[in-house]
């Protein structure tokens, strides 16, 4: 803390210099990865939380107040944390806040910090009056969002059609291992897209600035998370796919998965919470809350106290009846055995902090998981139950759930992209056959831009493909890169998707393949009140299959098709 004070001072100091470094200093690809970091803002903002009354803090009215908790679940939690005690942000801790004073408070709020956080002032993301605002507020005491226990949860669920009411068989004509779950983030929806005809089968009503789809083990049901917490849980057999189950897990999440393991075939649901701290599991048909696991605790290094450690990626093994929890800032993986949830067992793997998204190596044993703001990609050995290695990576990891192929070189490999570099690291992960280059950036290719989310192949192509959709110039987040695996020594081609679309404004995102791995679509992601569309490029080609634009089709991002969620192919 005294480190992050005196940083802070030593820049605040003197105002005028600051002012003018600070500005100069924020580079635009911090700023994109800062408003990523940010997302779609924290469904807390709305939940009634209480002022306090700190006599040390500058005073604000309620309506002050609460306009500024507002903002700060919007624009502000993502980073620092809903108690502000840092995340991937400084903490802001309002004794420390104090000590700098309103004026200093107001420069780092206008004008960002060279360290990644934007000039919300610059920007005009924030009036002169809103900044006074913040800069005051933080140095109020942070108001805790309230709990959320069984009894809510309970409260919430709605079983909307009992699985005994449900269809027996399949009841429509859909080929449903080639239907795409399309994320439709800003008007919290779901699209169903049909792979084959490329048409809209329907749009569903979802949580808050909906975020990702899982799909059951038989391929059956769809369950997808809002930021808010409220999962779906979707029957595709019936006649028009329905939603069937809800149920509100937190009031603040980004990660569902159901049961993998042979014999808990559609049993188990797990969701898993930014706030309050936590993952629930429950009945899979239904989604009857079971039992709800807190993840306080203390960070694997320093072992120090975490109020808030988020769950961040979670996925399903396939070779144990287990869920693989990630904990993003205790920096733990926690391996749950759901085979007995009243004794329940627990392996907790020390990883690296700030754990957040990742995916299975190609033989589904190693789980690969980017600690994004440590700049590492952490191993688990599910087999084992145990950490294989900590990857040192390029600068920030982001892989989605990644990319696996046969290398001609160095044998069964996984790769990363990165929003902090224009790199895609390529990790080998075979230890059994390829020693030499096991747990190692065996390849580093050079991607069009940095920024990018998330790389995709499959195992029928010949192709990877990556995004940089958070890059700061408009051409190369609107394009992609695309290599063949067969000569990685070559350069990439860039293709820019949103001109193939007719479309100026967006950023094309989330690279993912139809079943039979012989298209791959793209998010052509417009503003909420603009247009956007998905783009299915021919993978064999690389060239224009078609374009998919509908009105209904308000800013998709993520696509998760069935057969290929199902199976963890990527
Ligand atoms: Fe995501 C996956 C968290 C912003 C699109 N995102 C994930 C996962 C986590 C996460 C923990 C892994 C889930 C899993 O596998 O169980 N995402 C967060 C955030 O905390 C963050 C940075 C900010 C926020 O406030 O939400 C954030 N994410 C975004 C976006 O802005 C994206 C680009 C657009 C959107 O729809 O919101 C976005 N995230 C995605 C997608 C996946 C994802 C498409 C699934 C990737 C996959 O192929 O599995």
């Amino acid at each position: 803390m005294k480190k992050v004070l005196s940083g802070l001072m030593m820049a605040a100091l003197p105002l005028a210099v600051s002012m003018t470094w600070a500005a100069e200093r924020t580079s635009e690809t911090n700023t994109a990865t800062t408003t990523y970091l940010q997302g779609g803002g924290s469904s807390l903002a709305g939940v009634e939380m209480y002022q306090s009354n700190d006599p040390k803090a500058p005073p604000m009215t309620k309506a002050e107040f609460d306009a500024s908790r507002q903002i700060y679940f919007d624009r502000c939690a993502g980073c620092h944390g809903v108690l502000r005690k840092g995340a991937t942000g400084k903490p802001l801790l309002p004794q420390d806040m104090q000590k700098l004073g309103t004026e200093t408070l107001k420069v780092f709020v206008h004008y960002g910090t060279p360290g990644g956080m934007p000039g919300f002032g610059t920007s005009n993301e924030l009036t002169e009056k809103e900044v006074d605002l913040m800069a005051r507020y933080i140095q109020n005491t942070p108001p805790t969002p309230p709990e959320w226990g069984m009894k809510e949860m309970a409260a919430s669920w709605k079983l909307l059609v009992k699985p005994e009411d449900r269809p027996k068989k399949q009841m429509n004509k859909l080929k449903l291992d080639n239907l795409f779950a399309v994320t439709l983030r800003d008007s919290g929806e779901l699209a169903l897209i049909d792979g084959d005809s490329k048409k809209i089968v329907v749009v569903l009503k979802t949580g808050f600035a909906v975020h990702i789809s899982r799909i059951s083990k038989s391929g059956r049901y769809l369950y997808t998370t809002g930021r808010d917490g409220l999962i779906n849980l979707i029957d595709l057999w019936m006649e028009t796919p329905a939603t069937v189950a809800t149920i509100r897990t937190g009031s603040d999440a980004r990660s569902i998965e159901t049961s993998k393991y042979k014999g808990f075939d559609d049993k188990l649901a797990i969701a898993g919470t930014y706030w309050p701290p936590a993952y629930v599991l429950m009945d899979g048909p239904t989604l009857k809350p079971l039992k709800i696991m807190s993840t306080r605790g203390y960070t694997y290094d320093e072992q120090e106290y975490h109020a808030e450690p988020r769950v961040a990626s979670i996925v399903a093994s396939h070779i144990k009846p287990e869920f693989v929890v990630n904990v993003k800032e205790t920096g733990k993986i926690l391996l749950v055995d759901y085979s007995d949830i009243k004794n329940l067992k627990t392996t907790e793997v020390e990883a690296e902090r700030f754990l957040h998204d990742g995916g299975w190596d190609s033989s589904k044993r190693y789980f690969m998981v980017a600690a994004n703001m440590r700049n590492t990609v952490s191993v688990v050995d599910t087999k084992e139950g145990k950490l294989a290695a900590n990857v040192k990576v390029g600068t920030k990891p982001h892989p989605g759930r990644g990319a696996n192929w046969p290398d001609t070189k160095f044998g069964p490999v996984w790769a990363t992209g990165h929003l902090g570099d224009d790199t895609i690291a390529v990790i080998g992960t075979d230890p059994a056959k390829h020693k030499e280059g096991a747990w190692k950036v065996v390849r580093s290719l050079k991607n069009h831009g940095s920024g990018s989310l998330f790389v995709k192949t499959h195992p029928k192509s010949k192709n990877l493909w990556a995004d940089a959709a958070l890059n700061p110039d408009a051409e190369v987040r609107q394009s992609v890169s695309v290599w063949d695996l067969k000569n990685l020594d070559k350069p990439a081609e860039v293709i820019n998707l949103a001109k193939l679309a007719g479309i100026t404004e967006g950023r094309v995102t989330h690279p993912e393949y139809n079943k039979a791995g012989d298209e791959v679509w793209f998010s052509v992601w417009g503003p909420k009140n603009g247009e956007s569309a998905l783009v299915v490029m021919d993978d064999k080609t690389r060239k224009l299959k078609a374009v998919i634009k509908d009105k209904r089709l308000v800013t998709p991002t993520g696509k998760f098709n069935v057969y290929n969620t199902q199976y963890d192919v990527y």
